[in-house]
C-alpha cells in the first residue's frame, strides 16, 4: 500500500512523468492485485450466467429459484403493482432508521409468529430489517460470531449452497447434520434424529421452516414435534430460514407450522424472512430477521446489536420493497389479494409437477418419478447425476444445478414436454 502511495503521489506531482516510469508505476499498482484468481461460479446463480450466454432459442433456464409464469415470464403481482401505485408520488424517499421499517418488522412478525402473538405484544423479538433471506441469515451468522464467538453452526445435508458461503464467511465453524435419505428420496429422520442427539448441548441448528431446499422434502407435523421436543431436551438453538413461506402449501400460514410449534414448546429461536419467492419482490432484497429473547430488555439489547453490525455494512436498508411489503399486509383488501396470488404460483407449481411426472411416464421412462410430485415447494430433487445435468446442458441447452435440483418454477406448460424428452434420453 505504502508503494501505491508513493507512486500515486509521484504521479501528482510530475505530470509529465516519462512513459517508461508511469508504466512501471502502473505495474507496481496492478502486482497488488496480482494473485487474486477469479472466484470460482456460484453454482446457482453461474447457472444463469450461463443460460443467458446461450443463444440457443430452444434454451431452458430451471436453475434459480425464481418463479415464472406460464409464459417463462418473471410475474409482477397485482397486489405489488398496486402498493406501488399507493406509493409512487405520495411517499418519501427518506432513509429508513438502522433496523429498517417498523411497520414492515410488526407485519412480518405476525406471519411468522401469528396474528395474535403474545411475545408480540410482549415485545420480546428482537427484529430488524435485513436484506432480503440471504440478508438476515448473514445478519444472524454475524452475530452468532460476536456473542456466541466459541458457537458452531449445525446445517443440513444437503442445503442452500450458500448457507455454506454465509457462515464461513461469518466465521462460524459448520457441521453437517443428516437430512436427505437418497434410497428413499425423503426424510432421514432417524440419522436426523441422532445427529440431535449426539450434538453438545445448546447448539445452533440452522433448519429450513418449510419447502427444503434443494429436496423439496419437509418433516410431517409429528416428525417437527419430535424435532422440537429433543432441541428442548438438548437446549439446542433453532435458526429458522424461512425464504419460501407459502410455496409448501400455498398458504403462508400452514407453512409457519414448524415455527409454531416450536414457539408452543417455549424454545427461544431465531428467523430469516424473505419476501423474494412469495411476494416475487427478487430484486427489492427485503426481508426480515427477529430473535425471540427472554425478555423485553433482552430484546431491546439484542435488537440494537443488530443495528450495531448493519450500521457499518450498509448503514440502513432499501426502503421501496420495505413499503410495498408493509403496505400490502396492513391492508385486508391487498393481503387477501396477496394470499391468492401466492396460491395462485404454488398451484401453477404442482401442475407442473403433475405434467413433468406424466410426461416422463409417456415416454416410456422405466424409472419411478413418485418423487416429482411427493415433493414440495419450488424444487425437485430430481436424483440426475451431475454428468446427466451436464449433458442437458450441453445436448439440451437446459440450465439447472448440477445437483439434479430442477426449478419447477420455471416449467411451463410450453416447455414441460421438451424437458421431459431430455431428461428421459440422458436417465434411460
Ligand atoms: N434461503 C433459502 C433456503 C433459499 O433457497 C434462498 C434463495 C434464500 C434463503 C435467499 O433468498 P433471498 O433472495 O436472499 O431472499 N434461493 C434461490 C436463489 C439464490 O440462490 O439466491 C435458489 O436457491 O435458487
Amino acid at each position: 500500500m505504502a508503494a501505491l502511495s508513493r507512486a500515486a503521489s509521484c504521479l501528482t506531482r510530475r505530470p509529465q512523468m516519462q512513459p517508461s516510469r508511469l508504466q512501471a508505476a502502473r505495474a507496481m499498482a496492478s502486482s497488488l492485485f496480482g494473485h487474486v484468481e477469479p472466484a470460482p461460479k456460484d453454482p446457482i446463480l453461474g447457472v444463469t450466467e450461463a443460460y443467458l450466454a446461450d443463444p440457443s432459442p430452444d434454451k431452458v433456464n430451471v436453475g434459480v429459484g425464481a418463479y415464472r409464469d406460464d409464459n417463462g415470464k418473471p410475474l409482477v403481482l397485482d397486489c405489488v403493482r398496486e402498493a406501488e401505485r399507493r406509493i409512487a408520488g405520495n411517499l418519501n424517499m427518506e432513509y429508513l432508521p438502522m433496523g429498517g421499517s417498523v411497520k414492515m418488522i410488526e407485519e412480518s412478525l405476525k406471519l411468522a409468529y401469528g396474528e395474535d402473538s403474545e411475545l408480540i405484544k410482549d415485545k420480546r423479538i428482537a427484529a430488524v430489517q435485513a436484506l432480503s433471506g440471504t440478508g438476515a441469515c448473514r445478519l444472524f451468522a454475524d452475530f452468532q460470531k460476536r456473542f456466541l464467538p466459541d458457537s458452531q453452526i449445525y446445517i443440513p445435508t444437503p442445503t442452500w449452497s450458500n448457507h455454506h458461503n454465509i457462515w464461513r464467511d461469518a466465521q462460524v465453524p459448520q457441521k453437517a447434520y443428516t437430512y436427505y435419505h437418497p434410497e428413499s428420496r425423503g426424510l432421514d429422520f432417524a440419522g436426523l434424529m441422532n445427529d440431535i442427539k449426539n450434538a453438545p448441548d445448546g447448539s445452533f441448528f440452522m433448519l429450513h421452516a418449510c419447502a427444503h431446499n434443494p429436496t423439496g422434502v419437509d418433516p410431517t407435523e409429528e416428525q417437527w414435534r419430535e424435532i422440537s421436543h429433543q432441541f428442548k431436551v438438548k437446549k439446542h438453538f433453532p435458526f429458522f430460514d424461512m425464504a419460501y413461506q407459502g410455496f409448501a402449501s400455498g398458504d403462508p400460514e400452514r407453512d409457519a407450522k414448524a415455527i409454531r410449534i416450536f414457539l408452543e414448546d417455549g424454545h427461544q429461536i431465531g428467523c430469516a424472512q424473505s419476501y423474494a419467492k412469495n411476494m416475487g419482490l427478487y430484486g427489492q432484497r427485503v426481508g426480515c430477521l427477529s430473535i425471540l429473547c427472554e425478555d423485553e430488555m433482552q430484546a431491546v439489547a439484542v435488537k440494537s446489536q443488530l443495528q450495531q453490525i448493519a450500521r457499518p455494512m450498509y448503514s440502513n436498508p432499501p426502503v421501496h420493497g420495505a413499503l410495498v411489503v408493509s403496505i400490502i399486509l396492513n391492508d385486508p383488501e391487498l393481503k387477501s389479494l396477496w394470499l391468492k396470488e401466492v396460491k395462485g404460483m404454488a398451484d401453477r407449481i404442482i401442475g407442473m409437477r403433475t405434467a413433468l411426472k406424466e410426461n416422463l411416464e409417456k415416454l416410456g421412462s422405466s424409472l419411478s418419478w413418485e418423487h416429482i410430485t411427493n415433493q414440495i415447494g419450488m424444487f425437485c430433487y430430481s436424483g440426475m447425476t451431475p454428468e446427466q445435468v451436464d449433458r442437458l446442458t450441453n445436448e439440451f441447452h437446459i440450465y439447472m444445478t448440477r445437483n439434479g435440483r430442477i426449478s419447477m418454477a420455471g416449467v411451463t406448460t410450453r416447455n414441460v414436454g421438451y424437458l421431459a424428452n431430455a431428461i428421459h434420453e440422458v436417465t434411460k
